[in-house]
């Protein structure tokens, strides 16, 4: 096939999502267009089978705000018909899924189908912001498919937005032959307690370095925190005020996940909502049990006490009960470790889930084919 992808390329999980998923189909033999504004970070354009176009967006005086959605509706419909694509499948609802119907609709030889795939916080936060809501609940409904990563975003879509159209669930992945454990890299060292997020407020990182600290009061330990954004300020703050600063370590943006999490002994996911937590699910991969909240989607992954551990929102003692005895354990930590890898291969491994996205594809392009059948069959019937 012939697919269109459209992502937000900066960090952020649905980029992430996005940009595997388009490896990961090319290597299966697709053609896939990604149709953005920057080269998606994980991205080698020079990947066989993967083409990559730029959305330029004019300035101009008027504009306040230059239109990014309508720049990439036109390079959407432009690329559809250059390169004869199949599809459009966008990641996160607002702008790309708007863009997305307004690019079938320039199209008038033919039509062409688009999968909205809705990713978290384009539901959770911006979607639910006043000035979204009706736009997103719009541009959803007119989608010839919508997926999503967990069955909590599924019941969330259908409550909130009234969505009647079926919502396939097809869950985040991991690639288990990149992300796998390095058991003498864990056994080293210091133990490593690991946080990976774009530090917006819905990830509560505060909470990472208050768990830490108390956890500091009974174990040696580092806390290591891969990424960036508002809340790191507030973070390397509280890290002095707990006294905890010398043994914090904030790396910044990383591009190479798979190095980074095998050397970390556990991973700390507080956040107040989460749609998956793909992060957790790639330490998982690499044997690295999470301590997460129990949040949104988060339960869809992780099995408490089995492949890692679920624990309230801002319970700050509780989330630091865990990691003292995953620390304190070897063997517990060992057992958790195991599962949590059992966990990533048989049930989110690339194998098992691109097909079910190729799956998906086939029955929107058919579903697609059988509605123009319809509607010309409805014209020769009069109506
Ligand atoms: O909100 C983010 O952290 C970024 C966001 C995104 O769309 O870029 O991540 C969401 O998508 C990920 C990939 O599908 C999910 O694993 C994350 O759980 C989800 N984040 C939230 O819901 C907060």
């Amino acid at each position: 096939m012939r697919i269109g992808i459209t992502c937000y390329p900066t960090y952020g999980g649905s980029g992430i999502v996005a940009t595997e998923l388009g490896l990961e189909l090319a290597q299966r033999g697709h053609e896939v267009h990604f149709i953005s504004y920057a080269n998606p970070i994980r991205l080698d354009p020079d990947t066989p089978g993967i083409f990559y176009h730029e959305v330029e967006v004019s300035t101009y005086p008027l504009f306040q705000f230059p239109p990014y959605s309508l720049a990439l509706a036109s390079r959407m419909s432009e690329v559809a018909q250059r390169h004869a694509l199949d599809l459009l499948h966008v990641h996160y609802a607002i702008p790309h899924s708007i863009s997305a119907l307004l690019a079938q609709q320039m199209i008038t030889e033919r039509r062409l189908p688009f999968i909205t795939t809705l990713h978290g916080t384009d539901i959770t936060l911006v979607g639910a912001d006043r000035s979204y809501f009706p736009i997103t609940k719009f541009s959803i409904e007119r989608s010839d498919g919508i997926t999503t990563i967990s069955e909590f975003m599924r019941r969330r879509t259908e409550d909130f937005f009234g969505i009647k159209k079926p919502i396939e669930v097809i869950h985040n992945f991991v690639n288990c032959s990149l992300y796998k454990p390095d058991e003498d890299a864990q056994r080293t060292g210091p133990k490593r307690i690991l946080h990976i997020s774009n530090f917006r407020p819905v990830k509560r990182v505060l909470d990472c370095i208050r768990v830490f600290a108390r956890v500091r009061q009974e174990l040696e330990a580092e806390l290591v925190l891969a990424g960036d954004g508002p809340d790191r300020g507030p973070a390397e703050n509280l890290a002095r005020e707990l006294g905890v600063d010398r043994h914090v370590r904030f790396l910044g943006k990383q591009d190479h996940m798979e190095r980074l999490i095998p050397r970390m002994y556990a991973l700390h996911l507080p956040s107040e909502t989460e749609a998956f937590g793909l992060a957790a699910l790639e330490a998982m991969a690499c044997g690295v049990p999470p301590v997460a909240t129990r949040a949104g989607g988060v339960p869809d992954l992780i099995t408490d006490g089995l492949d890692g551990f679920l624990e309230p929102v801002a319970d700050v003692e509780r989330q630091a009960a865990r990691f003292i005895q995953l620390l304190a354990d070897p063997a517990l930590h060992q057992h958790v470790a195991a599962a949590a890898r059992n966990t990533a291969v048989t049930r989110f491994s690339t194998e098992l889930i691109i097909p079910q996205y190729e799956r998906y594809y086939e029955h929107v392009c058919a579903a697609a084919g059988t509605s123009t059948r319809q509607v010309v069959s409805n014209r020769v019937a009069g109506f």
